[in-house]
């Protein structure tokens, strides 16, 4: 029975390497090690020999398995590697095919938001990302918005379950966490992406864009809000475009303001635009509020601030003429390779 095994053995070694496709090598393995394969048979049969030779043969024919079953497993390796081996000299690269065919483009919003990043950072300012998902606190109470306070149901929320976390509505969620925690004077603005809970249309998302600004410095006032707003709008629209404002109610500033851009398009004589007025509304700003100071741990005896924010949807929706904030988030390749 030994002389079976090994010529089992013997035959089955010098078979296996020859074989080049998988499942043939599968189909032979179950021949000898399946089920009823030849080596299992044999196995079977141990029962009926009598102790001594029963150790003797049983030792053999697993000594045989495994070594089998070695020279299986590294012959499906070596199949298998030279499957790739010959796909990856088949299949060569065609240099030739223009790379460029189906190359993306960087969202006009990101493009915009870029530039206007570039602008701030000349101006000494740094770049911070805002949170999407943010705290009850930070979002409201931080900012001079209480509970009660009704200014909550000027930014309709989506609250998080169970926590008390929202998805931020605003970036001015990071004003206090900026003043807590980096260190004075401050120059900073903050994209970033957020949410309201609003019906959808041409000029109102649930998801877009805010750029925050906040400056914390000595000697600081409503004059340096002006020229750092008016040279961001001069930047973004390539020609130098004049600011005015008018009184306006944030919780989180005092005074407040909006802010308006003379419109670039007819330089403030009146077009479709600008609705004939000359002027373009554009966004909240002021002195950040006493209360949002002191919850920030800062000392208003010492510096002195402004603190600013603006649509980067609506921004963008300007400067190119998209007349529908819904392109913005809707994947449409014609749309995004127009920028
Ligand atoms: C704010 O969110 C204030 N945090 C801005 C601010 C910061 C004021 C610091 C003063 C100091 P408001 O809710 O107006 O303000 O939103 C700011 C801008 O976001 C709007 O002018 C508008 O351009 C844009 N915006 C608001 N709601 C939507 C919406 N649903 N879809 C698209 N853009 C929106």
């Amino acid at each position: 029975m030994i002389n079976q095994l090994n010529q089992l053995e013997q035959q089955a070694l010098s078979t296996i390497p020859n074989i080049e496709i998988e499942s043939s090598l599968i189909e032979y393995k179950n021949t000898l090690l399946g089920k009823s394969g030849e080596l299992t048979v044999i196995l079977k049969w141990l029962k009926d020999l009598s102790g001594e030779d029963r150790g003797i043969v049983g030792k053999r024919a697993n000594e045989i398995r495994d070594s089998l079953t070695l020279a299986f497993e590294n012959q499906k390796d070596s199949i298998k590697r030279s499957v790739i081996e010959s796909r990856m000299s088949n299949e060569k690269e065609d240099v030739t095919i223009p790379f460029s065919q189906n190359s993306g483009n960087i969202h006009p919003i990101t493009k915009v938001q870029q530039e206007i990043e570039d602008t701030f950072r000349r101006m000494g300012f740094d770049i911070f990302e805002s949170m999407q998902m943010t705290t009850e606190y930070l979002n409201f109470d931080a900012v001079n918005i209480p509970k009660t306070h009704p200014a909550r149901d000027m930014q309709d929320t989506f609250w998080l379950e169970g926590n008390g976390n929202v998805l931020a509505t605003q970036t001015s969620c990071m004003q206090n966490l900026i003043m807590k925690h980096e260190k004075l004077p401050i120059r900073a603005i903050i994209p970033g992406r957020v949410f309201r809970n609003e019906d959808v249309d041409a000029t109102h998302d649930n998801t877009f864009y805010q750029v925050e600004g906040i400056v914390i410095d000595k000697n600081i006032g409503m004059g340096h809000l002006k020229f750092t707003i008016k040279t961001m709008l001069s930047d973004v629209f390539g020609k130098e475009v004049s600011i005015r404002m008018r009184p306006g109610y944030f919780p989180f500033v005092e005074p407040g303001v909006e802010i308006d851009f003379s419109c670039p398009f007819c330089d403030g004589n009146g077009c479709k635009i600008c609705k004939g007025s000359g002027w373009i509304e554009f966004m909240g700003a002021g002195l950040i509020h006493p209360n949002v100071l002191k919850e920030g741990w800062l000392d208003p005896e010492v510096y002195s601030w402004f603190a600013f924010g603006f649509g980067l949807n609506r921004l963008v929706m300007i400067k190119y003429g998209i007349p529908d904030l819904r392109y913005f988030m809707n994947p449409d390749i014609r749309f995004l390779k127009q920028f």
